[in-house]
């Protein structure tokens, strides 16, 4: 499944050439977080500004095929831009794990619900703890499902 529409590539280097060499191989490389072993997935949405498809990478935080996506952008005062694209689109979006690609709908989880997607996301990368420590945001969580 693909989104429709003009693919504008990350403003950040780094980021894009992940994306595309993540994709480019299927998922057999630029699979892991640079310099580390810990597992990246892609995430492709729809801007919410421009209505162009957007790419990025993200912490792979996987439990019974549902995923999280936590826009930490490394504790940073403010939201990843990304965070306000799947607050409007949040039924375009697709996740690339690996070799497969599938639809996804998000939902930004909350209380408990959060709590226990918080846990499975800094069990999956530790550093997420790191960084809400670094900053007085609550940094948003989301709970990505697969399309049926
Ligand atoms: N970021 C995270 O937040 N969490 C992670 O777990 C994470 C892991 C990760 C692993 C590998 C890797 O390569 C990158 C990783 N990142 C992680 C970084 C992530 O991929 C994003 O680059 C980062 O979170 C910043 O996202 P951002 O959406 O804020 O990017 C900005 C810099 C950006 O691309 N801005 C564009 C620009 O031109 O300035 C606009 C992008 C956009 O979506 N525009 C929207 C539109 O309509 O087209 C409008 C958005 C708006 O409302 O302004």
């Amino acid at each position: 499944m693909t989104l429709q529409g003009e693919y504008e590539p990350n403003a950040m280097d780094w980021v894009r050439e992940q994306v595309e060499a993540y994709e480019r191989s299927g998922g057999r490389e630029a699979n892991t977080l640079e310099g580390t072993d810990w597992p990246v997935v892609v995430v492709t949405m729809r801007g919410n500004k421009t209505g162009k498809i957007r790419k990025i990478a993200l912490m792979r935080v996987e439990h019974d095929g549902e995923y999280a996506l936590v826009a930490s952008l490394g504790g940073a005062p403010q939201h990843p831009v990304w965070y306000y694209n799947l607050k409007a689109h949040p039924d375009e979006v697709t996740l690339q794990d690996g070799a497969e690609r599938f639809a996804v709908r998000v939902r930004e989880v909350s209380g408990d619900e959060r709590a226990t997607w918080w846990a499975r996301a800094v069990e999956a990368y530790p550093p997420y703890a790191e960084y809400q420590e670094r900053t007085d945001r609550t940094i948003p969580v989301f709970v990505a499902s697969r399309k049926q």
